[in-house]
């Protein structure tokens, strides 16, 4: 397999973005080897809170420290963390505002389900006032059996996984990236896909298109692949090259739950560049919504073209 490094020389990514990567990723693979494989889940929520009024968990809370750490150590002008109030100054005058989700899916982590983190990276020193489209790299990891990433810098979506036993004890520091292998390095979305995503099914109850939807599904032989972690779930689509993941709003909370700039916007940016499509209930392109304030959400419907096509369609008729 070939290795990022190699990836990134044969497409030519700047030197300061190759570092920026490099550091996302070790932050994600020191958290998954050090922290996460040995937590003791027991002892497990904090007394706190997060700005979107989630109970944070003492995990969520380590998941952040790791990359708070690894980002001050580049040239990273802001830190925006789902696990933050407000975004943090970092470098000044530096070149990149970084915003992630550190911990995706730590309501279902104390059962051993996959995971992972969510990262979207822009040049400058804002990410409020910015859209989804001014994203310079989008990266997400998935911590499940293995730890495997997903990448774009806006050239294609590349599937990788990080091998840390092919790691020689003697191997030079600046070799150390070489255990980031490249597995796919262009992930496709077919047009029309075979698996289903479909979140905050309660949504069906209330919502008569959501019901049919699944009904026409379920009638066309169509897989559901739903684990309540966003993460996993579309890197399902990724590594199965296509299907559907939809996190629907209701009449009562028409924006839904996930985040518009810590989870929506990179994750539309990695399935666009994987020639899939990413939209709100309402068919506007998640990238082009502008961020007004850090935890925004937005209903996201994202995958195979045709069949998140096919639901704005139904939404409409
Ligand atoms: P947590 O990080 O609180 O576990 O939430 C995970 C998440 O934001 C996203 O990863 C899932 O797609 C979504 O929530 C699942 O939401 P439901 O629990 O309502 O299905």
């Amino acid at each position: 397999m070939k290795t990022l490094q190699n990836y990134f020389d044969a497409k030519n990514v700047s030197p300061d973005l190759q570092k920026l990567i490099f550091s996302l990723l070790w932050a994600g693979a020191n958290f998954y080897e050090l922290t996460l494989f040995h937590y003791d889940f027991q002892n497990f929520y904090a007394d706190t809170t997060n700005k979107s009024g989630d109970r944070q968990l003492k995990i969520d809370v380590a998941a952040n420290d790791v990359f708070v750490g690894l980002l001050k150590e580049n040239d990273v002008s802001l830190i925006a963390s789902e696990e933050l109030a407000e975004p943090m100054k970092g470098k000044s005058g530096g070149k990149y505002a970084v915003a992630f989700d550190p911990l995706d899916g730590s309501s279902i982590v104390d059962a051993d389900m996959s995971v992972g983190s969510i990262v979207g990276v822009y040049e400058g020193d804002s990410v409020i006032g910015r859209k989804g489209s001014e994203q310079v790299a989008a990266l997400a990891f998935v911590y499940g059996p293995q730890f495997t990433f997903f990448i774009t810098v806006g050239q294609g979506t590349l599937a990788g996984v990080y091998r840390p036993e092919n790691y020689p004890d003697d191997i030079a520091e600046e070799k150390r990236h070489d255990q980031f292998y490249v597995s796919n390095e262009n992930v496709t979305l077919t047009e029309d896909g075979k698996y289903f995503a479909p979140g905050n099914l309660r949504a069906a109850a209330s919502e008569s298109w959501y019901m049919k939807t699944l009904q026409e599904w379920i009638k066309a032989g169509s897989t559901l692949r739903y684990s309540g972690g966003m993460v996993p779930d579309i890197g399902h689509i990724f590594i199965k090259g296509g299907g559907i993941f939809l996190y629907p709003g209701t009449a009562q909370k028409p924006d839904g739950k996930l985040r518009l700039l810590y989870e929506c916007a990179p994750f539309a940016f990695l399935v666009e560049q994987a020639g899939g499509k990413a939209i709100t209930q309402k068919g506007d392109r998640i990238l082009d919504i502008t961020v007004e304030f850090p935890h925004q959400t937005t209903s996201i419907f994202l995958g195979s073209k045709n069949d998140v096509e096919k639901i704005i369609g139904k939404i409409k008729s």
